[in-house]
């Protein structure tokens, strides 16, 4: 890396290559499409060419690449799950995390902070026990700490939270991290191109085929693809792309809003969670906080920003952080998240015969990025879930066997 790096930062003869080279026009045929050229979508495409042999593919993403939740989320990684399934999963996803930036030769700046959910309650305080339990037996590094112990590590926090929600404790997870969002969907995208995997932006799906109740083709505003495999990857649409196969969930579409400060002297070193508070912040190498908060109330297909989100939650931050204020906000965004009534994914196999889905993330999409994409892609290259999705699968709903993973999300929703 650092040799590559003086290579082009001095030498006029070696300019940076592109990232990949776009694809003039669709082929007629494909082994398979998949569609969403997003982080989960990408690293589909990249573990069925590098892991599977697989290269016929074509990824279809109406915008460009990383531009839905991808590069909308605040990019938080950890595994401190409530169930064995999510503990499992996420814990997979970390491994390959570390791993990553080798892999995909692109600087991630993946970071290891510590992650503190703070208990307000004592109720929160049980759950996080549970939790700590859960991921201790999995070999998942958590515990509960108590009050003293998150006053000695963050002393710039108002334990009190301005006398409102004084803090018990919290649930201390040291491989808590993040990374730069948008590298991964190109570190992805680029790795794919350089194994044959072609990807189409600005190309919009307008319909699924299906003949006898398996896929056949796929149409796009770009022309015809015949297909008997498509692999859907694309969040907060994915209710649209499952009425073009005839299929219904029980996913719903919430907007989760987030927002940047201007950069400020490096003084957080963990990420910080408060349910209780509606609040999640980071500081980025640059210095700015990222923040987040619970999900927008009201079903909507729209990222627009509003007012509210940036009032509400800069009152919170306040609270935990009283010297913050006068710092300004810088930017603002939303994501769609694809809510499940048990706050799990819904992945792999479907009713539909070649066609399979990657969906139902919720508010922790990014996280999953590496290990959604391996296990798609060993379920796609067998034709069976893969067994560390198997609780995540389509027909759980109906066998009335749920996978209860609310009380592992960040803030109350
Ligand atoms: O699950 O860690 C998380 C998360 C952070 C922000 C949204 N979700």
């Amino acid at each position: 890396m650092a040799w590559r790096l003086l290579k082009i930062g001095l030498s006029k003869n070696y300019p940076e290559p592109r990232m990949f080279t776009p694809p003039a026009r669709l082929a007629p045929t494909y082994d398979a499409v998949i569609i969403g050229a997003g982080g989960h979508g990408l690293a589909t495409a990249y573990y069925l060419a590098r892991d599977h042999g697989l290269r016929n593919i074509a990824v279809i993403e109406k915008g460009y690449i990383g531009s839905g939740n991808t590069g909308r989320n605040t990019t938080i990684i950890r595994s401190n799950y409530l169930t064995p399934e999510g503990v499992r999963f996420y814990d997979r996803s970390i491994q390959l995390w570390r791993d990553l930036g080798d892999d995909l030769d692109i600087n991630l700046f993946y970071s290891t902070r510590g992650h503190y959910t703070l208990a307000h309650t004592d109720a929160t305080l049980r759950t996080m026990r549970w939790r700590a339990e859960v991921n201790k037996h999995l070999g998942v590094d958590s515990e509960l700490v108590d009050a003293a112990a998150v006053a000695r590590a963050l002393p710039m926090m108002d334990m009190s939270c301005a006398g409102h929600a004084p803090i018990l404790g919290a649930l201390y997870h040291a491989p808590g991290a993040v990374a730069r969002h948008d590298a991964v969907a190109w570190g992805y995208g680029r790795a794919a191109d350089q194994r044959g995997v072609e990807i189409h932006q600005q190309t919009e799906v307008l319909g699924i085929e299906t003949t006898g109740g398996e896929v056949s083709g796929v149409r796009t505003s770009r022309g015809h693809i015949a297909t008997r495999c498509v692999i859907s990857a694309v969040a907060g649409y994915t209710p649209r792309i499952l009425d073009m196969v005839g299929l219904q969930s029980p996913i719903y579409i919430h907007p989760l809003q987030a927002m940047v400060s201007e950069p400020l002297k490096r003084w957080l070193d963990p990420i910080i969670v408060s349910g209780s508070l509606h609040v999640y912040v980071s500081q980025t190498a640059r210095g700015e906080l990222v923040m987040g908060a619970s999900l927008d109330p009201r079903e909507l297909h729209n990222t627009r920003s509003a007012i509210e989100f940036a009032t509400s939650l800069s009152t919170h931050m306040l609270e935990l952080f009283p010297f913050l204020a006068g710092v300004k906000v810088n930017r603002q965004w939303a994501g769609l998240a694809d809510m499940t009534p048990d706050f799990a994914p819904v992945m792999g196999l479907t009713p539909v015969k070649g066609f399979y889905l990657d969906a139902g993330w919720g508010t922790w999409g990014f996280k999953a990025t590496p290990v959604a994409g391996k296990t798609m892609a060993a379920t796609v290259a067998s034709g069976r879930n893969d067994p560390l999705i198997t609780s995540f699968d389509w027909w759980r709903f109906e066998r009335f066997e749920l996978t209860g993973e609310k009380g592992a999300a960040s803030v109350g929703h």
